[in-house]
């Protein structure tokens, strides 16, 4: 006698069963399905492209010193309103805003930080490439009513959920509460994420690497002597040929990985090492490794655990190394290897 399928589960019966199991806060549920609502909308303003309004640059710059495109702009007011009234957040931070704001005195505050890049690789929306918004939740420590910057200065291991939405030829929300990694896809005729992939699994042995090559010559030893491995192929110390992808999109490139295995890569250069990396620790680097770890790969800063980090600014940058476990794991061999073999300096 065949069975009925089994009736799609959409993210609300996804976090509404979380909540009974108590992995989840009735406030944190009502967090994240609010910053998924966000996201819809997000995704109907990238989807809109040219005939929207909102191609090109806004004219003005963020804390980064980078010209913000207009969906830079829209994207974060967007998350700012949709977070604003629901009594579920105390405080909010931005890559788009110089500092982090407390929810207004108006509306109820809650228990949680929200942290996120509300458009991350948006040099590739005037070329119509994969964008996302990127998002990290903490606890507001206990008797802070007045959140300020400090407050969100916790390591990575600290996160109670973390999560990104990829605006691609599918929207995907992909999401981890301590409890693993789902990915739900937007059912745009319903409007509703929908679990696509329970419970993801990185493969732990990887063929494919993503990284900016044209910044080689800027690389550290160990990374140069790294990368060059992976290039000599089979025929190299490595015995294996790899392939090389690279989006400029770190969602795309992430969500690449979650889905097929990969190894991801903004490690230090010249140019960005006096800013401490490229790629920010508090709402890119660390709500990806979480999201990594959750999925049985691994995160580093190329010399250790990325969610161990000690955040000492809220826009501090990281170098990244994170996906398939035993890949990484290589990646951080070179490096520590190489410091090993430096002179020690003298003992004065
Ligand atoms: P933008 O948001 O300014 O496009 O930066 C995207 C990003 O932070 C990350 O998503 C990419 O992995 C990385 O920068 C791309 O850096 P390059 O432009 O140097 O390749």
């Amino acid at each position: 006698m065949s069975h009925p399928a089994a009736p799609p589960v959409s993210l609300t019966r996804h976090l509404l069963e979380a909540q009974r199991a108590g992995q989840v806060s009735a406030d944190l549920r009502l967090l994240i399905e609010v910053v998924a609502r966000a996201c819809k909308q997000i995704s109907i303003a990238v989807g809109k492209g040219a005939l929207g309004g909102v191609l090109g640059d806004a004219g003005t710059g963020n804390v980064q010193g980078e010209a913000q495109k207009k969906l830079d702009v829209l994207s974060n007011e967007i998350l700012l309103e949709a977070n604003a009234w629901g009594g579920h957040l105390a405080g909010l931070a931005s890559e788009e805003m110089d500092h982090s704001q407390p929810i207004p005195d108006v509306y109820p505050r809650g228990n949680y930080l929200l942290l996120f890049d509300p458009l991350d690789g948006s040099s590739n929306i005037d070329v119509n490439v994969s964008v996302g918004t990127i998002f990290s939740v903490l606890r507001c420590p206990d008797g802070v009513t007045e959140p300020r910057d400090e407050h969100f200065l916790q390591p990575g291991t600290a996160q109670v959920a973390a999560g990104y939405c990829v605006y691609g030829p599918s929207t995907m929300l992909v999401l981890t509460i301590g409890h693993g990694t789902h990915a739900f896809t937007l059912d745009r005729e319903v409007g509703s994420f929908m679990l696509t992939r329970r419970d993801i699994r990185i493969p732990e042995e990887t063929r494919e690497f993503a990284v900016n090559m044209s910044n080689q010559r800027f690389w550290e030893p160990p990374m140069q002597r790294y990368v060059a491995d992976l290039l000599a192929g089979a025929e190299g110390p490595r015995g294996k040929d790899f392939n090389m992808r690279w989006v400029a999109s770190m969602v795309a490139d992430v969500h690449r990985i979650l889905t097929r295995g990969g190894i991801f890569s903004y490690p230090l250069d010249a140019k960005c090492a006096a800013k401490g990396g490229r790629l920010r620790l508090m709402y890119e680097a660390n709500p990806m490794a979480l999201l990594v770890e959750q999925a049985g790969g691994a995160a580093s800063t190329g010399r250790q655990r990325l969610l161990e980090v000690p955040p000492t600014q809220l826009h501090q940058r990281v170098p990244v190394f994170l996906g398939s476990r035993r890949e990484v794991e290589a990646a951080v061999r070179y490096h520590l290897e190489h410091d090993a073999a430096q002179p020690q300096p003298q003992v004065a």
